[in-house]
């Protein structure tokens, strides 16, 4: 049987996708979530309580017995293991976690009492964390500003990213960090999990730890330097997202049938699974994922780095790059607003399609209720700004459009950087149920929008990684298999609506720059203006 499994080692869950080549189906599509299913590791949202909001760690070994659970749950659920002829894995981006030698599987017990011994520390700081801003600082500062930390690493010092973590512990913990012998990743920890070895780290997730130099994709020798000490000797070898890295450990053989010699393909991150989950790891198509935060990521062609700081980059699965730029304004702004108007999502699309027109006649709103990391807005005090016509939100039809393209104008504007303009949009994440709002992003991009029908592109996404390694099909054929868009029409752009919003995209920028203290840390320079504003919130 020609089974591919796919693994989402994610925030809050772990997920499973088996595909079958033969039938064209995915025969299982599973989860198990942390705050239900494993409430002794205390992580009800997938991370550990902290006073500190800014401090986010997990517990490692909850990971592991998710994979025990899903895996016996699965097997006494009658699915048959030994069918699965590859895998590949997906970890929430990142996160590290921290050995005390290199993996290696141990006879007896369970994966926790395996792991247990391992850990040379013994929680692991997970992409929510951004407690690093002085770490980031320092990094930045000894291999002179963070100009260097993007173009070797394809961002700026990012306090979630792996490095300014990694270089907190060795501050805080000296002796542990100096009895770690492994740092892995999420993903690369579940691959080593897997192979019951140490597993090396793919390029994909390796390039969202501000260590991987983009352009060699080997670790970067300054920004190891700058890290923590004695770094190299504790990082995996870097390898292409498409290596086999090992064979599937003989205690998946024993405990859940799985058969032996099953290849493993190296795991990456969630976002760089998602991109191939999604069918869009040619250049031409974005993804534009509209949930909690918006984003947009797409593969790149050449690659370029955000002068900005803001965007990322990161190794594309499927070979080259892939850009990645996050939103942290997205549904709870747009929510806000349709609260303020006493909109349903349905009147709020309506509004947007029937009584407003593109442009919304020169109205314009700047779109941050709270702050902002693209562009870096930090001011708490930030509200929703724009024009008179919106005071008082009298004018609902007029408001419901402007959040959204602001919204849409500004991932336009900052995602400029990639140089490559998409022809098609993959709408996915709850918002892209709004039609009225994905007839705005298709105008604003010029692009066609197509509602992605897949539920969980980052496990199908691995799963698809691991056909495409062992099984040699090739990508077209497994996207138009697997990786469906919704059966509907694509939504088309308005051609008549292209001079309206390159007009108000530049607008936009100039508002942002005049209106706010946008501070750009890129190169220490610092941008203040303010004016008086008309604040809406
Ligand atoms: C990306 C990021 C998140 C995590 C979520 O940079 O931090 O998308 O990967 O799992």
């Amino acid at each position: 049987m020609r089974h591919f499994l796919g693994l989402d080692s994610s925030t809050q869950s772990l997920s499973a996708i088996v595909i079958d080549l033969d039938s064209g189906a995915i025969v299982l599509d599973t989860s198990i979530n942390y705050g239900d299913a494993l409430q002794g590791h205390n992580c009800p949202n997938g991370f550990l309580d902290n006073a500190d909001s800014l401090i986010r760690h997990a517990d490692p070994l909850m990971w592991v017995a998710a994979l025990d659970r899903l895996l016996a749950d699965c097997r006494d659920g009658g699915f048959d293991w030994s069918s699965v002829a590859a895998i590949s894995g997906s970890g929430q981006q990142h996160g590290t976690v921290y050995l005390n030698k290199r993996y290696a599987a141990s006879a007896a017990g369970s994966l926790v009492e395996q792991v247990t011994s391992l850990l040379s520390r013994s929680t692991s700081p997970i992409w929510m964390d951004s407690s690093t801003s002085a770490e980031c600082a320092e990094i930045a500062a000894a291999v002179g500003g963070d100009e260097y930390v993007v173009a070797a690493t394809g961002s700026r010092m990012i306090e979630r990213f792996s490095g300014s973590q990694i270089r907190k512990f060795s501050k805080e913990s000296p002796d542990a960090y100096a009895n770690t012998a492994r740092i892995h990743l999420v993903s690369s920890f579940l691959a080593s999990v897997l192979i019951g070895a140490d597993a090396p780290i793919d390029f994909g997730d390796g390039a969202g730890m501000n260590l991987l130099n983009l352009a060699s994709g080997a670790w970067d020798a300054k920004m190891l330097a700058a890290t923590a000490p004695g770094l190299l000797d504790k990082l995996p070898p870097t390898v292409p997202s498409s290596t086999q890295v090992g064979e599937i450990a003989g205690y998946f053989c024993e405990q859940y049938g799985f058969r032996s010699g099953t290849p493993v393909l190296a795991c990456s991150g969630d976002n760089p699974c998602s991109l191939v989950g999604m069918a869009a790891s040619t250049p031409g198509s974005a993804v534009v994922s509209l949930g909690t935060s918006d984003t947009f990521f797409a593969a790149m062609r050449e690659p370029k780095t955000d002068p900005s700081g803001c965007g990322h980059v990161f190794g594309n699965p499927a070979g080259g790059f892939m850009s990645l730029i996050c939103f942290k304004n997205g549904s709870l702004t747009r929510e806000h607003v349709a609260n303020k108007l006493g909109l349903s999502w349905d009147a709020f699309s309506d509004a947007i399609l029937h009584d407003t027109v593109p442009g919304n006649n020169g109205n314009l709103m700047l779109p941050y209720l709270e702050s902002e990391i693209t562009p870096v807005i930090l001011d708490p005090e930030l509200k929703l700004i724009g024009s008179d016509a919106f005071t008082g939100w009298q004018d609902k039809a007029a408001c419901a459009r402007a959040v959204v393209e602001a919204q849409a104008i500004s991932m336009r504007l900052h995602s400029a950087w990639i140089d490559e303009t998409p022809t098609t949009l993959l709408a996915t994440g709850g918002a892209a149920r709004n039609r009225g709002l994905l007839q705005v992003f298709a105008d604003v991009f010029g692009a066609c929008v197509q509602r992605s029908a897949v539920a969980n592109s980052v496990a199908l996404g691995a799963a698809l990684r691991a056909a495409h390694a062992c099984a040699d099909v090739e990508w077209p054929e497994l996207f138009t298999t697997f990786a469906a868009h919704a059966d509907e029409a694509e939504i088309e752009p308005d051609p008549a609506s292209a001079t309206v919003y390159d007009e108000m995209t530049e607008r936009f920028a100039t508002e942002l720059k005049t209106t706010f203290s946008v501070r750009i840390r890129l190169a220490g320079q610092e941008s203040n203006f303010i004016t008086s504003p008309q604040v809406l919130a």
